[in-house]
Order: C-alpha cells, then sequence, then structure tokens
C-alpha cells in the first residue's frame, strides 16, 4: 500500500485526437517504471494515453528532457506527444513562441511554437532500414522515425473508424509475423491507404506498442513514412506530405536531407484539455494502476516532495 497520501500534477492535451499526458516536474525518469501505468492507465486514465515525463535538461540549450512512455513501456520519440509538450509549456506559461530544444532518449529535438499554436517538431534523423520485406501475406518497409515501424500498403482493409477491430487485429499478426522475419525491434506497424480529404496525400492507420491505435497520423510514423518516400525518389526535399490519420487528422511533414538518412520536419497542432492532481491513496488497491494492484509498498519512491505537495489542499 502507498503511505502517505500522494499527488501529482498533470496537464493533458490532445494532438489530432491523440492524448498526451505531461508531468511537468516532481518526478524522475528512473522511477517512471513504478508510477507509468498508474499514471496512464484505468482507474485514473485510459491505455491510449502517451505520458511525457519533464526534467531539468543535461544540455542546458533545451527548455526540458521529455521522457516518453505508454501502456507497455517507454518511447523513444514521439511527435504527436512532442507538439503536445509544447503546447503544455506554453499554457504553463514556460515558453513564447519560436524555436525551442527538447532533449529526448533519442536526441535532441528542435520544435518551433508557431504564432497560431501550431508546432513544427524537426525531428531526429530518419531512415529506412530494408525495403519489400515480407511478412506472412504482406510487404513493406522497415524504417527509423523515432520509433521503429514496419510500414505496409498491400494489406487489403479499408482505413476506416468502422473497421478499426479488423485493423488492429490485422497489424498485431503482422507485428508479431516481421519481428520472426528477422526485425524484432519493430514495435510499431503503420498500414496506408488513399486519403480521404482532397488535399491530403495518403491516410494511415498505426498500432502502437501497446496495442492501441494512434488517433493522430504519427509524427514518428509519419517520419518514417518521408524516409520511405525520400529512399524510393517519390518525394523531393523540402516538398510538403499531407498524412492523414484513421480518424481524419492530419500532419505536414516535409524533410531535408543528411548523411545516413533524412531530417523530418512534422507540424500540427494540440490542445490542451485538463489540469488534473492525480491521487494515490494510501488504502487504494488500484494505486498503481489496476495491472499492479497485488503489488507491494514502495512507499511513494519516485515522488519528489515538490511534485507531490505542490497542489496539497
Ligand atoms: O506521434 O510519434 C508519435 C507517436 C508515437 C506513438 C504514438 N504517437
Amino acid at each position: 500500500m502507498f503511505s502517505p497520501l500522494r499527488r501529482l500534477s498533470v496537464i493533458d492535451s490532445h494532438t489530432g485526437g491523440e492524448p498526451t499526458r505531461v508531468i511537468p516536474g516532481g518526478m524522475r525518469a528512473v522511477d517512471l517504471e513504478l508510477y507509468r501505468r498508474a499514471i496512464l492507465c484505468e482507474p485514473r486514465g485510459h491505455e491510449v494515453i502517451v505520458g511525457a515525463l519533464l526534467e531539468e535538461p543535461e544540455d542546458k540549450e533545451c527548455v526540458a528532457r521529455a521522457t516518453f512512455f505508454n501502456n507497455a513501456g517507454l518511447l523513444g520519440m514521439c511527435g504527436h506527444g512532442m507538439i503536445g509538450v509544447l503546447a503544455t509549456l506554453q499554457h504553463l506559461g514556460r515558453i513564447a513562441p519560436g524555436v525551442h530544444r527538447v532533449e529526448t532518449p533519442v536526441g535532441v529535438v528542435t520544435a518551433t511554437l508557431h504564432d497560431d499554436g501550431r508546432v513544427s517538431v524537426r525531428n531526429v534523423v530518419a531512415y529506412r532500414k530494408a525495403s519489400g520485406v515480407a511478412a506472412g501475406k504482406v510487404t513493406g518497409d522497415v524504417a527509423w522515425g523515432g520509433n521503429w515501424f514496419y510500414l505496409v500498403a498491400d494489406h487489403g482493409l479499408l482505413l476506416t473508424p468502422e473497421n478499426l477491430p479488423q485493423l488492429t487485429q490485422a497489424s498485431l499478426e503482422i507485428r508479431e509475423q516481421i519481428r520472426s522475419a528477422g526485425y524484432p525491434e519493430v514495435d510499431h506497424i503503420e498500414l496506408f491507404g488513399p486519403a480521404h480529404g482532397p488535399a491530403n496525400h495518403s491516410r494511415n492507420f498505426v498500432l502502437c506498442p501497446g496495442g492501441e491505435y494512434d488517433r493522430s497520423p504519427c509524427g514518428t510514423g509519419t517520419s518514417a513514412k518521408l524516409a520511405c518516400l525520400a529512399a524510393d525518389g517519390k518525394l523531393a526535399p523540402g516538398e510538403i506530405w499531407r498524412q492523414e490519420s484513421v480518424i481524419g487528422s492530419v500532419f505536414e511533414g516535409l524533410y531535408e536531407t543528411v548523411e545516413g538518412g533524412i531530417v523530418p520536419t512534422i507540424t500540427g497542432r494540440a490542445f490542451v484539455v485538463a489540469e488534473t492532481v492525480l491521487l494515490f491513496g494510501e488504502d487504494d488497491p488500484f494505486a498503481r494502476g489496476i495491472a499492479f494492484a497485488a503489488i507491494g509498498d514502495e512507499a511513494g519512491e519516485g515522488f519528489t516532495k515538490e511534485g507531490t505537495e505542490r497542489h496539497r489542499g
């Protein structure tokens, strides 16, 4: 059991429909694993939420260090999450429109907060690792965009919200097959189809590591797509690619070429939707989230005094 009552401030936003829960301070990444599911999942949240823990950066040119995490574990980078982090920092009055650097576990990302609230994330280097890789009945590319993706077009499924159960099931099976085919690092599956919006170039469905689908077009997934388009000579540097999600939200992407791959820039907008204080009661059997009900008390280690006391009434 927890002892005593703990409190943690979080700020929720969504980017193209995909939620981000930012912890602006008060916790250490080293302790994240103890609390990851308690912060994100039921009964305080739900499996779709991506968390972003903000800490003091090592690189003092950066505004923060962001560690992204979800119901399955840690993420390398997160495009929609980074857009949510910038919107949240602006909401907190910590940044104004302009160019900001943010440290992530996979490198420093530069993000521009525009006057109209849009954010352009200049991501880490993206590249295609392999093309034309067969996995069961489908063939696709393996690419890095800040996370590992298997990108497939010949799946034969309609990318519509009505089809989400089938898309999820097919993607879970494809993930098993691509891992067995020699790519165990792949944890995101990205299915492509024709765009529904006339201004857009493509629609995607993205299966995230914990089995949920991305409501946004996925910033790292769009980065992986740009790397494949660049490798195939289908998109020129600086040309705009409008990637639509399965629910119809859109990211704009473009890239510049560098040694070993491309540097993608992804633009989207996040909206702050809630300021919340999470409570972890001493006698709450689900203080660690439902999956942790049977785990004993670690006495609230991981929460710093500042973060847990800030909103104490
Ligand atoms: O936007 O990069 C992204 C992302 C990764 C997982 C969910 N969203």
